[in-house]
């Protein structure tokens, strides 16, 4: 398929997963709005209709608490309430005072929303100003909730997760031991309905314990108001990427505060202190990897295509080095007819089906490919991006691909495949801006 028929699908299945205000992640398995898809559709969107970009974050952003918290998920009220489980009734947003009208999830997702927001701006610069200006406030507000209520200064102020849903590589192999602790049986599930069963194959998903664990930690905070109080936490854990993203995130708001007028000092200064705690606290470097930290501060030493996500940001030179011999090496076995699996290919917790646990992503891997290109790694840059649209070529915009073969896996036509292939076709000879130096030095 040439890359104009290429182009052609993925706008086709953004158009079609398209929902007025939103798009779905996918029409059969994920009916609702979700937080990071919605920031990496943005960006697909920036390329095909910037007006719909503006639209999806915006949308999302509507639907802030008021304490800032941007919710993993939106309910669309015209959707059956038994769509997708956990659904709308399990949730109870409603009961909550600060909850948005409209129904809502109680966590968060991946803050990766301004770096979205700024490449909308970027792709019709004269409306978005305006637009800008408008999303800015709500950006900085989701940024403040989690330094504020997700980060008790400890771990050089490093923000947690409070559900594996929160990461976004929900049965990642790096929560499986903090999840262990969880003691819910199956039984939770009783009165229950998994829907994700009906569209995707039982050995690609979570483990009926892990959705038992999963309902229980929301059901301990959902008694406590989804407010963050220390014993509302069933499951407590700092991850890489979601750290890196919001490390990421502030950098783009301080770009954002610049052209719309405002300081963006502390935006970057909080961007290099994350980035900082990240190499303090999460970087190992015996094994060259950024690793998961447990609720006690100590590293998961799992390798999850999470920890090559701090590429993104501004990092010593032998770091880059190390990371990108990590994924040039066994466990990540860069190449260029699959994206990079999601876990360690020699790792004792590896499945080359079950989603998070070793499938390839789109999303993951272009988030690694920006970071290469911000190194100036181009010949593995370009590998990795010839990988993915080999994948997407071949398969379609699947949700996941097999890490060894490339077939794909889990569902057809999905958004975040579509939309970041747009952006990867946009900006096939466009080299990356050098990146604007950090307050401070990296360590
Ligand atoms: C997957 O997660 C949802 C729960 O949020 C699920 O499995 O039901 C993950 O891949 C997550 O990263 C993604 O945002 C979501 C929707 O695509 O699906």
């Amino acid at each position: 398929m040439r890359d104009g028929d290429l182009r052609r699908a993925a706008m086709a299945v953004l158009r079609g997963n398209w929902e007025g205000r939103h798009t779905v992640p996918s029409r059969r398995l994920y009916p609702h709005q979700w937080s990071w898809d919605s920031a990496f559709i943005a960006i697909g969107w920036a390329h095909a209709s910037p007006g719909r970009g503006r639209r999806e974050l915006e949308s999302l952003l509507a639907a802030q608490w008021a304490d800032g918290r941007v919710p993993q998920i939106v309910f669309n009220p015209a959707v059956a309430r038994d769509a997708y489980f956990p659904g709308p009734d399990f949730w109870r947003s409603r009961d909550v005072p600060g909850a948005p009208a409209v129904e809502t999830s109680g966590i968060v997702q991946p803050p990766v929303h301004a770096v979205a927001a700024l490449k909308v701006h970027r792709a019709s610069p004269t409306l978005g100003r305006r637009f800008l200006r408008h999303v800015y406030p709500g950006l900085v507000a989701q940024h403040d909730y989690l330094l504020r209520e997700r980060s008790d200064g400890s771990r050089g102020g490093l923000v947690t997760i409070v559900h594996p849903w929160e990461s976004g590589q929900d049965n990642s192999p790096a929560w499986d031991a903090e999840l262990a602790r969880v003691t819910a049986g199956v039984e939770v599930l009783a009165g229950h309905q998994r829907r994700d069963l009906d569209h995707v194959d039982a050995t690609e998903r979570p483990t009926a314990a892990d959705y038992a664990r999963y309902i229980a930690i929301v059901d301990a905070y959902r008694e406590h108001g989804y407010r963050d109080e220390p014993d509302a936490h069933l499951f407590v854990a700092v991850d890489p990427l979601f750290n890196a993203l919001l490390a990421w995130s502030e950098e783009a708001l301080a770009e954002i505060a610049r052209i719309i007028g405002k300081p963006s000092q502390r935006h970057r200064e909080r961007a290099a202190a994350i980035r900082d705690a990240l190499l303090d606290h999460c970087y190992d470097p015996a094994a060259g990897h950024f690793f998961a930290l447990d609720r006690h501060g100590v590293r998961v030493e799992e390798h999850c295509v999470g920890g090559l996500v701090p590429l993104v940001l501004d990092l010593p030179a032998e770091v880059v080095d190390a990371l990108v011999a990590g994924m040039t090496g066994p466990r990540f076995a860069l190449n260029d007819r699959v994206p990079l699996p999601s876990y360690d290919l020699t790792g004792p917790a590896f499945d080359t089906t079950r989603y998070w646990r070793g499938p390839a992503w789109i999303n993951t891997s272009w988030l690694v490919l920006r970071g290469l290109e911000r190194h100036s790694r181009h010949a593995e840059a370009a590998t990795l991006r010839t990988a993915m649209l080999n994948a997407v070529r071949q398969e379609g915009f699947r949700e996941y691909f097999d890490p060894g073969t490339g077939a794909g896996r889990g569902v057809a036509d999905f958004s975040w495949s579509a939309a970041l292939t747009l952006d990867l076709l946009a900006t096939a000879t466009t080299p990356a801006p050098a990146p604007r130096p950090l307050t401070g030095t990296p360590s």
